[in-house]
């Protein structure tokens, strides 16, 4: 006989899923558009996989109407969307593009005709190129211009909009895009450089928060997106368990990816002291004032998370990292699939941060197809978010205050540097037609959605994935 449960979340969660502009939108140079970095990467030889760019991508920028209404078949509670800064600011500042406000505008009513909730993503990575030009999130200027920037959104939208977040992921476009530099702008700065970079990047965050703070018409919810890195302990002993937390408070001496040395400033005013210790000369320059503006209050954490890192303890107490059996699964991105890894980081950046956790991002890349039935059944990414959300729940169980859960996302899209080849979808885009076709998993998130994640698991599928 199957043991099966149910469960369901908090009464006042939020169901999402999300996108980001470039990854969609196309259109890279309509209605008087400006380039962004991506723009100009991508017509770089060899930096993306197949030659491909985001020009046309979804082309959401027309078809959105219909992107909406398969949202709201879907059930969506809300959307989280970001804002193309060159698209409204074709320069990245001064001369404002009213069509390209105008998009927005469009896209906020119409998601809020639709009983959708729109949370706004000021940064998702599509930086001005003009701006790039002059300096980039290294110039001085560069907290700034985003200030400036997201001033114009705030007046535009904020009598619509209550829900913000700042910046996406700087553990990417500040590692990714200005450190190893397989993301645009493609920059290797050098680890002093990069962590400027960041620095400004947290400038940025602060002042964007209190610009949202201050001047939103509505009573403004205000967070951030970076990625959770997430490390979950091969055994239940009390060491392993230690190190995998330890592993998630790091900070790593030759890597930007790491939680604390991007939170700490902006819960606590500081960085913490492990990361200025190993930095040493390469800290960035802190200016006196800095720190009350990184620091300003936040209405929750945001979290993406889509994998882990196995551990055990080392003799010196540190995370190891635990090889997993040959053939464990893995994500078309070859990231593992390990659903603890939503528990253990959710888990600690409650503990840590104290802050409403929301997770701003979680989904799986494969190869999704149309059948000749005229439908994609792709199980394996129901039972991925079947999954993750089993143990999403069981933080909430624990204590952990999550508010929400976005699905990345919405819809197949220009996956950065793999190009079209990875598809993280409950919509399945045929790329020739730009036919859109809701996946299994779109059906399923529907159910999920309406019971507030009532979901039967029967005693298999409630197994953790990966025998550690
Ligand atoms: C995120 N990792 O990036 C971005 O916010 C999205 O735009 C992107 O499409 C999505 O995840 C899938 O890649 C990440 O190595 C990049 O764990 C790398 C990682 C996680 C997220």
């Amino acid at each position: 006989m199957s043991n099966n449960y149910s469960k369901s979340f908090p009464e006042d969660f939020t169901w999402g899923a999300a996108a980001a502009a470039y990854q969609i939108e196309g259109a890279w140079d309509e209605d008087g558009k400006g380039k962004s970095v991506w723009d100009a990467y991508c017509n770089e030889k060899g930096k993306i996989w197949d030659g491909d760019s985001g020009r046309v991508a979804c082309d959401h920028y027309h078809r959105y109407s219909e992107d909406i209404e398969i949202m709201q078949a879907i059930g969506l509670q809300a959307y989280r969307l970001s804002v193309s800064w060159p698209r409204i600011m074709p320069e990245g500042k001064g001369a404002i593009n009213t069509k390209g406000l105008e998009f927005y505008d469009r896209l906020i009513d119409e998601l809020l005709e639709a009983g959708i909730t729109p949370w706004v993503t000021l940064f998702h990575w599509d930086y001005p190129l003009t701006l790039d030009l002059q300096g980039g999130w290294l110039a001085e200027d560069s907290p700034k211009w985003f200030a400036n920037y997201t001033e114009v959104v705030v007046d535009s939208l904020s009598d619509r909009v209550a829900h913000w977040i700042t910046l996406n992921e700087p553990q990417c476009f500040v590692g990714l895009g200005h450190f190893v530099g397989c993301h645009a702008p493609g920059h290797r700065m050098g680890l002093a450089k990069a962590l400027q970079i960041g620095h400004n990047a947290l400038l940025a965050h602060g002042m964007a928060t209190s610009i949202i703070r201050t001047q939103s018409k509505l009573q403004a919810s205000v967070g951030w997106a970076p990625v959770g890195n997430s490390y979950v302990p091969a055994t239940s002993n009390e060491q392993d368990r230690a190190a995998a937390i330890r592993g998630m408070e790091k900070v790593f001496p030759d890597s930007l990816w790491n939680n604390t040395w991007w939170g700490d400033p902006v819960v606590f005013g500081r960085y913490p002291e492990e990361g200025i210790e190993i930095y040493g000369d390469a800290m960035p320059k802190i200016g006196p004032d800095d720190f009350d503006i990184i620091q300003q209050p936040i209405d929750f954490y945001g979290c993406n998370v889509y994998t882990g890192i196995p551990c055990k303890a080392g003799d010196d107490g540190e995370p190891s990292e635990v090889k997993l059996p040959s053939g464990s699964p893995r994500t078309l991105f070859q990231w593992r699939m390990l659903p603890e890894s939503i528990y253990w980081v959710s888990t600690f950046l409650h503990e840590r941060y104290q802050l409403p956790l929301v997770i701003t991002e979680n989904g799986l890349s494969c190869h999704d197809w149309v059948c000749l039935d005229g439908k994609v059944h792709d199980s394996q990414r129901i039972d991925f978010m079947n999954r993750y959300l089993t143990q999403l729940h069981r933080a909430i169980e624990e204590g952990a205050d999550i508010r929400g859960y976005f699905q990345w996302s919405i819809m197949d899209n220009f996956e950065w540097a793999e190009g079209y080849k990875h598809r993280f979808g409950l919509i399945h885009i045929d790329y020739e037609t730009q036919a859109r076709t809701m996946k299994d998993s779109a059906y399923w998130y529907k159910e999920i959605i309406q019971g507030n994640g009532t979901c039967i698991f029967n005693d298999s599928s409630s197994a953790e994935a990966v025998p550690l």
